[in-house]
């Protein structure tokens, strides 16, 4: 093997161990729930701007069960109201609205709500979300029942949770509501 070779590998396994590393070192700063058997993995939610009137939660939903089941949002203590989003993009502009019924979680099959796909909308905020701190909403699943979720605030900006920021859809001018 030559110098270089060596050198190449050892840098590639120092980027691997710093990979790793910073996986294994992302908080999970928010706690899991189950009801009936639907789980639920790290609700999360980012701050918002001043003025913003819409703020937005993200979470993993796991359907353990053997029947399908519907999630919707009834309630959130920061906002008038509460809703689940889906996203498309129709010629080239993002549109968000809400899911008619609920949205389907499949037996078996893990549905994520993340930035700029399916996500719980918070209509009407009562205050800005302040990073470190908690929004708790109410969903409601046709068959699971109702459970109350604390969704941890990240940064203005956060991709995902434990992320530091990165891209920002607020304020864009690219995202339109359809309003019902
Ligand atoms: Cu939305």
């Amino acid at each position: 093997m030559t110098e270089t070779a060596r050198m190449v590998i050892l840098v590639l396994v120092g980027l691997v161990a710093l990979f790793v590393a910073q996986l294994t070192a992302t908080p999970s700063l928010a706690a899991d729930y189950d009801v009936g058997s639907i789980h639920i993995a790290q609700p999360w939610s980012r701050a918002t701007p001043k003025g913003a009137i819409t703020g937005a939660g993200y979470m993993t939903i796991t359907n353990r069960g053997t029947m399908p089941d519907r999630v919707s949002c009834v309630s959130s203590d920061a906002s008038a109201q509460c809703q689940i989003h889906s996203m498309t993009m129709e010629g080239g502009v993002m549109k968000m609205r809400p899911v008619e019924g609920g949205l389907e979680i499949k037996p078996g099959e893990t549905v994520t709500l993340a930035p700029s796909g399916f996500h719980m909308m918070l209509v009407n905020l009562k205050h800005p979300l302040e990073a470190g701190q908690t929004v708790k909403a109410t969903l409601k699943f046709d068959k699971a029942g109702t459970v109350d979720v604390d969704f941890s605030v990240m940064a203005l900006g956060a991709s995902a949770p434990g992320a530091a920021g990165g891209m920002n859809m607020q304020g864009g001018g690219m995202m339109q509501m359809d309003k019902r």
